[in-house]
């Protein structure tokens, strides 16, 4: 059983500051992971195989680095000073971010996407076999938003949610969450939708289905959580514990599909 746990950049970063941690907020979210996830030091040497994937985004230190270089998911640069201050930048809150979940006792590690990840013809690509292995030996990978050498462009921004994406297919994951500071999706009367299976059953509430990948934002995101192989689940730090014990808090995004396989 493998989960893939998106925490936002809203979650770990104040995004108000400029390379700011919420130390309050990413301590909060790290004890419960580690209240699931956690091991007692002197397991090293016979460590089950681990069931969680963290990605990170880059709320305060990735994006106000990437908007200084005019750097996006699309637009890219050859500046190798902007590929080490963004890359640089996300490197220190993957380093909280990891230091965190260390102390809640997860076997968290570190990997980056600028090394492993690339993208070719506008599509990203994350090999997964690394984060496999690691997972296999009992480590809890964290990857974070970043850039990526990108075909005749340079370095594009990758978001954790193009990671998710990846990760999740590579991994054969069996449930997805993402962790922000919205509570999940929400309808036109701001309460929260407890299941998508269907883009068109949300399209009216979430400004229409030809506007999606214009503003991008949550329609785009319910987009690519339908076409996942797995049941993802949006929610907000409040619901991290349940997401975590294996319910499914805030909003569940799930195709039809996934009904077969519910008692
Ligand atoms: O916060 C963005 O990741 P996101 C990463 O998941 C950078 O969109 C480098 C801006």
């Amino acid at each position: 059983m493998t989960a893939v746990l998106k925490l936002g950049g809203s979650v770990v970063t104040d995004k108000e500051a400029v390379e700011q941690v919420d130390t309050e907020r990413l301590e909060r979210a790290a004890d419960a992971v580690g209240a699931v996830h956690g091991r007692d030091r002197g397991d090293e040497t016979t460590p089950e195989p681990a069931e969680l994937v963290v990605v990170h985004g880059g709320g305060s230190f990735g994006h106000p680095n990437a908007e200084r270089y005019g750097v996006t998911t699309s637009a890219g640069t050859h500046d190798d000073g902007a590929v080490r201050d963004i890359h640089g930048a996300m490197r220190d809150l993957n380093r909280a971010v990891v230091g965190a979940l260390a102390d809640a006792r997860v076997p968290a590690v570190q990997v980056a996407p600028l090394s492993t990840g690339y993208r070719v013809g506008g599509e990203f690509q994350q090999p997964a076999d690394a984060v496999a292995a690691l997972l296999a030996e009992g480590f809890v990978p964290v990857l974070h938003g970043d850039v990526v050498a990108t075909a005749g462009q340079g370095v594009t921004v990758v978001s954790g949610d193009e990671l998710v994406t990846e990760l999740a297919d590579g991994l054969d994951a069996d449930r997805v969450g993402l962790c922000s500071d919205v509570p999940g999706v929400l309808d036109s009367d701001g309460a929260v939708i407890e299941r998508i299976e269907a883009f068109d059953d949300v399209a009216d509430a979430l400004g229409g289905s030809d506007a999606t990948d214009v503003t991008g934002g949550m329609a785009a995101k319910v987009r690519t959580l339908l076409d996942l192989g797995a049941p993802a689940s949006v929610f907000d730090l409040d619901g991290l514990d349940a997401f975590l014990a294996g319910e499914s808090p805030g909003t569940l995004v799930a195709s039809s599909y996934f009904r077969y396989g519910e008692e």
